[in-house]
């Protein structure tokens, strides 16, 4: 038996013989010439068949492969510049594992309803596996910069009786009691911060948003850091240091990746520190000047993000929303106590908000009077409420929708192709 080699490790066997396990992609036949395009996951392959050199089986069988068959290929290594790869394999066994009939997706237009109904088959496609590979470069980066960082990695629960932000909730029933999926970790992040300084968390968070948008999902993934002493001009220089790591890593390591996605990486190239500061009384007048007829006091919408966004060549942030607006946790802004020290981060091209952040507020009456403004259950919220009890400390944090993020980096217009599987209002299969 010839040794197993990955496809990307073929320049290791040059001119000797392998076996190569992976699914078939393509099959053409010129004359007495086959070509089998095998990926294997970590590459593609092209086996080149020469019908008198392979015993008439093998060419029997090569006529008749299908579509993402599963297939055992030997063959010898030959270096070949045209290649995609830049190695070709010189066929000469095939095994097949598993055949595959009338597989549904052909290489022609489908619609995107009918591609997530087969998801679990579109992920075998190029552009949804380099998505895929943006994604996990996108995530380690996000490790990486924590972990350079001395941040300590805590993991929060899903299962929750406090409720963290004022998007829907999926609630259950908790042994009699109600527990609500957590719509986001930042609460326990804060009493861990406490505990560790600076931390972060990494995990699903879940919204039962009934709004059908290229930005939403019932499902996503959120990183959320918090840290100890930080005010929010402190939380917003950690913001651009890192949305700016993550897009360098991205450019570096996905270079690839983001030329078959067709990605045009001149504006992320641009986004390096420090991005511009909208303070929300300016974000409103700039929305008015543009005829946009949000009015001081309402959040904003996603094409008043647009409009912001577009006039600047990197993320801005805009800062110091309406307390009305915004969640209970934010501390209130001493130079203007109708506003919060909070930020949301816009991404250029249209992307939106891909963070949301703020100053906690650390003042215990403050907040109980907030907690009891919002009608939440302050029995829900005693533990929350101890960390301004015992030891209270400045501190601020954001959560960044690593979707969203994706979704602008590998210039995709809807989120749901950025997630494995994704969650939407109307979609739980497959
Ligand atoms: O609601 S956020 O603005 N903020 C929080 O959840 C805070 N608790 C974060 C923190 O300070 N620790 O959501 C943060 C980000 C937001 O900017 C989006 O990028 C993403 O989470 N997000 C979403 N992505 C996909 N789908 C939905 N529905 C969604 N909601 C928020």
């Amino acid at each position: 038996m010839p040794p197993v080699s990955e496809v990307r490790h073929l320049d290791r066997h040059v001119e000797q013989e392998v076996l190569v396990r992976g699914w078939v992609q393509t099959t053409r036949v010129h004359g007495k010439l086959g070509f089998v395009v095998v990926r294997d996951g970590t590459g593609i392959v092209q086996c080149v068949v020469s019908r008198k050199e392979v015993d008439p089986e093998t060419w029997e069988t090569m006529l008749h492969l299908t579509l993402e068959t599963s297939v055992h290929v030997t063959g010898v290594v030959r270096a070949e510049a045209r290649a995609p790869g830049g190695y070709e394999l010189t066929l000469r066994e095939i095994r097949v594992i598993g055949p595959s009939e009338d597989y549904p997706i052909q290489p022609k237009e489908h619609g995107v309803e009918f591609l997530l109904d087969v998801r679990h088959l579109w992920l075998r496609s190029s552009q949804q596996r380099a998505i895929m590979r943006v994604r996990h470069e996108v995530e380690q980066a996000i490790h990486d910069f924590f972990y350079a960082r001395g941040f300590t990695r805590i993991d929060t629960p899903i299962l929750t009786a406090a409720i963290g932000e004022r998007a829907g909730l999926f609630e259950t029933d908790y042994f009699g009691d109600h527990a609500y999926l957590a719509q986001t970790g930042q609460l326990y992040g804060e009493a861990a911060a406490a505990a560790l300084g600076k931390i972060y968390t990494f995990g699903p968070t879940f919204r039962a948003e009934k709004s059908k948008t290229r930005r939403h999902l019932t499902e996503f993934w959120m990183v959320e850091p918090e840290v100890a002493w930080y005010d929010s001009d402190d939380n917003m220089r950690l913001q651009e240091d890192f949305v700016s790591y993550i897009v360098e890593r991205a450019l570096e390591r996905c270079g690839e990746e983001l030329r078959l996605l067709e990605r045009d990486t001149t504006p992320l190239e641009r986004v390096t520190p420090p991005f511009p500061r909208l303070d929300y009384n300016q974000a409103i007048e700039l929305l008015a000047s543009r005829g946009s007829e949000t009015t001081w006091g309402q959040d904003l919408g996603a094409t008043d993000e647009t409009i912001i966004a577009e006039s600047y060549d990197r993320p801005v942030f805009v800062i110091n929303y309406p307390k009305a607006a915004k969640a209970f946790y934010m501390k209130e802004n001493p130079a203007d106590p109708r506003t919060v020290l909070c930020d949301d981060l816009l991404a250029p091209e249209g992307y939106g908000e891909i963070i949301g952040g703020s100053q906690r507020e650390d003042d215990y009456d403050r907040l109980l009077a907030r907690i009891r403004e919002e009608g939440l259950p302050e029995k829900a919220y005693d533990w929350y409420l101890d960390l301004r009890r015992y030891g209270t400390f400045v501190h601020s944090g954001f959560g960044l929708g690593v979707e969203r993020t994706v979704a602008w980096i590998t210039g995709r217009h809807h989120i749901r192709e950025t997630i494995p599987f994704p969650r939407t209002i109307n979609r739980l299969y497959p």
